[in-house]
């Protein structure tokens, strides 16, 4: 595990879109602006931040993840109401995932209340915009000193 903690922050399909097309629910600020944010948020740790449309490429993200990341912070955007794929990708990380979204899905539609992030999450972040991602990148990186220091314990 480095020193420095690396946060990896990923994105899933249409949240390229942001600040782009339906403000009414997602706003007006674009996803550079989100990236700006969670690397302020970050406080110095190391922010590795990507968007995909593409499932498999999530997925292969989520693996880099496994390798390189402290933690993790995870919008998979539509995937997360779909993908079993994607569950099985992150059960296979040791470290911390935080579920985050712009809105409130258990407040919208029916088919966004079932998540397949959720279950292995360590918590949810959701419905607070752009400011989702600041709130989940602090949590992250709280998470990741807390694995860190059960992991040095472990070793000891
Ligand atoms: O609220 C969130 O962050 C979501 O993950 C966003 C997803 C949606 O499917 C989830 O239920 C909740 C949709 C992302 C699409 O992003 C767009 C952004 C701008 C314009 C159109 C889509």
């Amino acid at each position: 595990m480095p020193e420095t903690p690396v946060l990896y922050v990923l994105n899933g399909p249409n949240l390229n879109l942001l600040g782009v097309r339906e403000p009414a629910i997602y706003g007006h600020e674009t996803l550079a602006d989100v990236q700006a944010l969670c690397e302020q948020a970050a406080d110095g740790a190391v922010v590795v931040f990507r968007q995909t449309n593409h499932e498999g490429e999530l997925i292969e993200q989520i693996h880099e993840a496994r390798e390189k990341a402290s933690v993790l912070v995870i919008n998979a955007a539509g995937y997360t109401h779909t993908s079993v794929a994607l569950l099985d990708a992150l059960r296979t990380l040791t470290i911390p995932i935080v579920e985050c979204h712009l809105s409130n899905p258990a407040a919208r539609e029916r088919f966004r209340h079932r998540s397949f992030v959720s279950p292995v999450a360590t918590g949810v972040v959701s419905g607070f915009g752009p400011f989702s991602y600041e709130l989940a990148v602090k949590a992250a990186l709280r998470l990741a000193q807390e694995h860190r220091a059960t992991a040095d314990r472990s070793v000891q």
